[in-house]
């Protein structure tokens, strides 16, 4: 097990790099702004060790990371329909940052603040404590929030982020790391021949504007049902409004049975690369980034539409407005905890 730490200096913003490495040599790095993970490396089944998630080449582009590569995304992930929230009978102004609305935090989300990071060592696990508080008011939102997140590479393949917070007041919170996984290593292709298996019988439809309708839909005899496993390709493909709508792809909310053990199987077939994803989220909203142009210069080349999947393990933040979903709120001084864990492997 072994942790470095890298000195940076991007744009006369002084950061760190961080790579935690395990003992059969995989290994992740990220960066205190915004806990951004800029590389994970784990091997194919020939034992080719790559990188399987997007990072820019040049480090200063994270500083206008307009798809959120590879961060810490809070306080509240999604959209927040119009910018506005009640709670305990106050209503509560955000930042619009996307239209007339608030998109993953606002225009100085968690993504894009400095964390506090102590490595953590262990026999069996090498990682880091990312630390961070939000000022009450800070962004719109009520409460100053204290945060504990957790990366973490076990011997076992293993990347687990353990997210902890609390708040001094009544507030809404709901974290998620948004890295864009591509299993075919150093992002060779595109992950439309990505398989992907989850255990969601439901997804909530959006509107066109990507804002929740309040409306559950069964995935059963649509490209939404990955009950059995299915190419990213067949959402990309589809004439389903719900796949148009998103940009020609998957960009939806996910409500997970909770029947098995893993929650998301991933898996591409070239490679041999399996990602498992076991959370004790209700949901995740899975993004197949249909948003991503070409014009961005990563660690591999140039960036591409559909180049990577995100599978954001959260809550939502359509329960402000409908109270059958998942709710977001966070009562004074009760515990937030979210954990979600990759498990890599390869067949
Ligand atoms: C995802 C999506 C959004 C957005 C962003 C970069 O979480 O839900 O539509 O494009 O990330």
């Amino acid at each position: 097990m072994q942790a470095k730490t890298t000195p940076l200096s991007i744009d006369g913003h002084n950061w760190k790099e961080y790579t935690l490495t395990n003992n059969n040599g995989l290994s992740v790095s990220f960066l205190d702004f915004g806990g951004i993970i800029t590389s994970l490396i784990t091997p194919d089944k020939n034992g080719k060790f790559e990188n399987i998630v997007i990072g820019f080449d040049d480090y200063k582009d994270y500083l206008n990371n307009e798809n959120y590569f590879g961060a810490l995304i809070g306080r509240v992930s999604g959209r927040i329909a119009n910018s506005t929230f009640t709670l305990n009978g106050e209503t509560f102004q955000l930042p619009a940052n996307e239209g007339a609305h608030h998109l993953h935090g606002g225009p100085v989300g968690l993504h894009s603040v400095i964390w506090q990071v102590e490595l953590i060592e262990t026999a069996t696990s090498s990682g880091a404590v990312l630390y961070h508080t939000s000022l009450d008011g800070e962004a719109g939102y009520p409460g100053t929030v204290r945060y504990k997140v957790s990366y973490t590479l076990t011997n076992e393949d293993e990347f687990i982020i353990d997210y902890e917070a609390f708040s001094n007041k009544d507030t809404i919170l709901s974290l998620t790391n948004h890295s864009y996984f591509n299993l075919s290593g150093d992002l060779k292709e595109t992950v439309l021949n990505h398989e992907v298996k989850m255990n969601a019988s439901q997804f909530v439809e959006l509107d066109e504007e990507l804002i929740p309708t309040g409306r559950l839909l069964p995935v059963t005899d649509t490209v939404f049902d990955f009950t059995n496993g299915r190419k990213i390709a067949d959402g990309v493909h589809s004439d389903d409004p719900q796949n148009k709508l998103a940009g020609d792809g998957y960009d939806h909310f996910f409500l997970f049975d909770h029947n098995q053990t893993d929650n998301v199987i991933v898996t591409e077939e070239k490679s041999g690369r399996v990602l498992r994803v076991k959370t004790n989220q209700p949901a995740m909203v899975m993004y197949t980034a249909n948003s991503v142009d070409d014009s961005l210069k990563l660690k591999e080349g140039q960036s591409a539409k559909y180049l990577g999947v995100c599978l954001e393990t959260q809550s939502t933040p359509a329960s402000l407005k409908y109270p059958n979903f998942p709710s977001i709120t966070l009562r004074a001084n009760e515990k937030y905890h979210h954990t979600t864990t990759f498990s890599f492997s390869a067949q």
